[in-house]
């Protein structure tokens, strides 16, 4: 394939996505962070979380395209992700709550998640930090040929890393198997993308390299993972990298305590026109896969396994005095 830019407004058909899976990982995702954030606001949550929160149908379109054993890395902003690739609620809950029984035994909050028998490779403090690492798992699957490849999700702010460069080049001339998909919110912290994203779509930048760069609604879960599914094909076969950008939006702030003062209320609403939840449930409706009292009793399923995860998650101990020296770097 040469190198190009595609845009995909269009809304192509379901093919093999399973759209009740589908839903099912949206709801999980949006409920998870609904919870996590009242949580942090009635105190009980030490640091802070990043809610995803609008995003849902990136982190599920693509990993509805992946294999179990393809490899993720993610951002500071990672729950979704880690959910939509088989993570564990109640370990991810009692992570976020400071507990033992949390997926880094309660040291490491939100954005110290990670899940390594799904290749969950983890979340990242560091903004561009999986670039490097979705890259040598990319390398590592071609060197043990497992068959798998990686994606690495980032985000607009991202895109200025020097390190991007570095492993796209890498990657393009040793035609690696991995997928580079650009959350582009709209916004790093309080600084608009159309501000400080230079050149327009970030998907030409793909061109310099001579890698596809293709561009998708990222509200509409069909069109990411039409995308994906081809990007992905294309690197398992051997085609090497891509670059997916996926337009998108966070409807809450940067973090649980960011104050918002920096956009408009109308721009948020518009966003939430786009709901890509909404949109799977009206396309389950039509497609006759999904009935409304169906989708009603599954996200009662899923409201009833987030309340779950929250009583786990109280219900276990704090990480214990002769624990504090574990597990450290020194
Ligand atoms: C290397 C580095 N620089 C700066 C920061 C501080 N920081 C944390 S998140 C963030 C914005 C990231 O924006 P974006 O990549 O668009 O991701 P989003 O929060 O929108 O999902 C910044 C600047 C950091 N964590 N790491
Ligand atoms: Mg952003």
């Amino acid at each position: 394939m040469t190198a190009e830019v595609q845009t995909r407004a269009d809304v192509p058909a379901a093919g093999a996505l399973d759209i009740r899976e589908a839903l099912r990982l949206m709801m999980t995702i949006r409920l998870f962070d609904e919870q996590a954030l009242s949580l942090y606001r009635a105190g009980e949550m030490r640091g802070t979380t990043h809610p995803y929160i609008g995003m849902e149908a990136v982190g599920v379109g693509v990993m509805l395209a992946l294999r179990p054993n393809d490899y993720v890395t993610s951002t500071h902003r990672g729950h979704g992700h880690t959910i939509a690739k088989g993570g564990d609620p109640k370990r991810m809950m009692a992570e976020l709550l400071g507990r033992a029984t949390g997926y880094s035994g309660g040291k490491g909050g939100s954005m110290h998640i990670a899940d390594m028998d799904k290749h969950m490779l983890g979340a990242n403090g560091i903004v561009g930090g999986g670039m490097g690492l979705a890259t040598g798992a990319a390398l590592t699957a071609r060197l043990q040929k497992t068959g798998a490849i990686a994606v690495c999700f980032f985000g607009d702010g991202a895109l200025e890393q020097g390190i991007l460069h570095e492993t796209t080049n890498l990657a393009a001339i040793w035609k690696l198997p991995v997928l580079y998909v650009c959350e582009n919110n709209q916004y790093a912290m309080s600084t608009r993308s159309d501000w400080s994203v230079a050149g327009g779509d970030p998907a030409r930048r793909a061109a310099g390299y001579g890698i596809p760069g293709v561009t998708v609604d990222g509200m509409d879960l069909f069109g990411v993972n039409a995308a994906a599914t081809e990007l992905i094909e294309r690197a398992r076969r051997g085609d090497g990298p891509a670059y997916l950008v996926c337009n998108t939006y966070r409807y809450h702030g940067h973090h649980a305590g960011d104050p918002l003062n920096y956009r408009e209320k109308e721009e948020v609403e518009r966003w939430r026109l786009q709901d890509p939840i909404e949109r799977v449930k009206a396309a389950a409706t039509e497609r006759g896969v999904m009935g409304p009292s169906e989708i009603a009793s599954l996200e009662a399923q899923v409201t009833a396994e987030i309340q779950a995860a929250v009583e786990f998650a109280k219900s276990s101990p704090e990480p214990s005095v002769d624990q504090l020296m574990t597990d450290i770097y020194a």
